[in-house]
């Protein structure tokens, strides 16, 4: 097992991206320290673009000088480099590891790509409706929720934070924004209710803490500026 202190890390980020948060979050939970890299998306450095030529996005983990780009790819490094590290993310059966990876990708599909549709679409009625594809994701997700969970773990990944709490929970800021830009709720209590729970714990866990936007204004102000 490598100690922390052998490895160099970079994370190339923008503060409000789910994205980059996911693998901040990450990080935390393995206990590893990092240098912090803020780009300017209208100015990207020549460091994201040579270590990101082909999607040139944030995060880039920058690991011994070695460029990781895509951030659940750099979850499942971290993950697998620090297996000694803290607690493991991925599940280690095959079966239950792919099943997370599943959930994962579903998450990013259906929310990661409303969510990207709704900050830049410009009718008030595509913005709903791409909310709405959110809320019925959701409602897919507390099924996957019971399921993975086994009904009384507190994540998804049971005990502990698992891939697709990093991946879902990296959105609960997010979630809140596009309320109130939207005026319609995302995470409903009612609608559900084991997700909004687990929402609350998620947030309030060590390693989230501090990571996830909170100031809904800042966040709103700030995507003015790409708009
Ligand atoms: N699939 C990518 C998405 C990353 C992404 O969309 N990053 C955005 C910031 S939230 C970005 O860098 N955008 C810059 C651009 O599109 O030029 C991942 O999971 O890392």
């Amino acid at each position: 097992m490598a100690a922390m202190g052998d490895h160099r890390m970079k994370l190339l980020g923008v503060w409000d991206s789910p994205y980059v948060n996911r693998v901040q979050i990450m990080l935390n939970l393995k206990g590893i320290s990092y240098e912090y890299v803020e780009e300017d998306l209208k100015n990207k450095s020549e460091l994201l673009l040579s270590c990101n030529p082909v999607y040139k996005k944030v995060p880039v983990l920058i690991h011994d000088g070695k460029p990781i780009a895509e951030s659940q790819v750099i979850v499942k490094y971290i993950d697998e480099v620090f297996a000694g590290t803290g607690p493991s993310v991925l599940p280690v059966d095959a079966y239950e590891r792919a099943t997370a990876c599943f959930w994962a990708a579903f998450v990013d599909d259906k929310v990661g790509s409303a969510w990207y549709t709704i900050l830049f679409a410009r009718e008030a009625e595509k913005k709903v409706a791409e909310t709405a594809r959110i809320a019925a994701a959701l409602e897919t997700l507390e099924g996957a929720f019971k399921d993975l969970s086994g009904g009384t773990a507190p994540f998804f990944g049971g005990d502990n934070i698992g891939f697709v709490d990093v991946v879902l929970g990296s959105y609960l800021g997010w979630f809140k924004v596009i309320e109130k830009m939207v005026g319609v709720r995302v995470l409903d209590a009612a609608r559900t209710p084991l997700l909004a729970a687990w929402g609350e714990r998620f947030t309030a866990a060590d390693p989230v803490k501090g990571v996830l936007p909170e100031d809904v204004d800042k966040v709103l102000e700030f995507l003015q500026t790409f708009l």
